[in-house]
């Protein structure tokens, strides 16, 4: 969700930018009888505006293959709450959480609101561990369908809670 929210924040950017460099060959083309050296460096950086967008598609495609769903520790306007807080995934899915700000953060599954069977200890960072630095990740992967609630000790009191299902 995460990735593609930055791929439309990318595409408006480059659209900008490709503006802005089409402005400046035809502004040079009147210049270029006098000197073609211009020209050829504004080639230069249209075909990096290329490369760039090339590799941002190539990293929406990784992600997407890779299954994994990010979740961000901490909201930009300083909220304490996973982000987002409820959401799903299919069994054996990674999930990323990720150390976004108001940190120190840990996640930890309430072992009264998991599936039977499934060990919260094995799923769970420790209470007294914690992520301190800025994109720090913490991962797991659930593989029993149902759904799990976890929350972020240091937080719990103030909301910071989730849930995920597996289905
Ligand atoms: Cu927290």
């Amino acid at each position: 969700m995460a990735t593609v929210t930055s791929a439309a924040v990318t595409i408006p950017s480059f659209t900008g930018l490709k503006a802005a460099g089409a402005a400046k060959v035809s502004a040079t083309a009147k210049v270029s009888s006098v000197s073609p050296v211009p020209r050829l460096s504004i080639k230069a950086s249209l075909k990096d505006v290329g490369v760039a967008v090339a590799a941002t598609a190539a990293s929406v495609m990784l992600a997407s293959n890779a299954m994994a769903v990010e979740v961000l520790l901490g909201g930009d306007d300083g909220s304490l709450a996973f982000i987002p807080s409820t959401f799903s995934v299919a069994p054996g899915e990674k999930i990323v959480f990720k150390n976004n700000a108001g940190f120190p953060h840990n996640v930890v599954f309430d072992e009264d609101e998991i599936p039977g069977g499934v060990d919260a200890g094995k799923i769970s960072m420790s209470e007294e561990d914690l992520l301190n630095a800025p994109g720090e990740t913490y991962a797991v992967t659930l593989t029993e369908k149902g759904s799990y609630t976890f929350y972020c000790s240091p937080h719990q009191g103030a909301g910071m809670v989730g849930k995920v299902t597996v289905n």
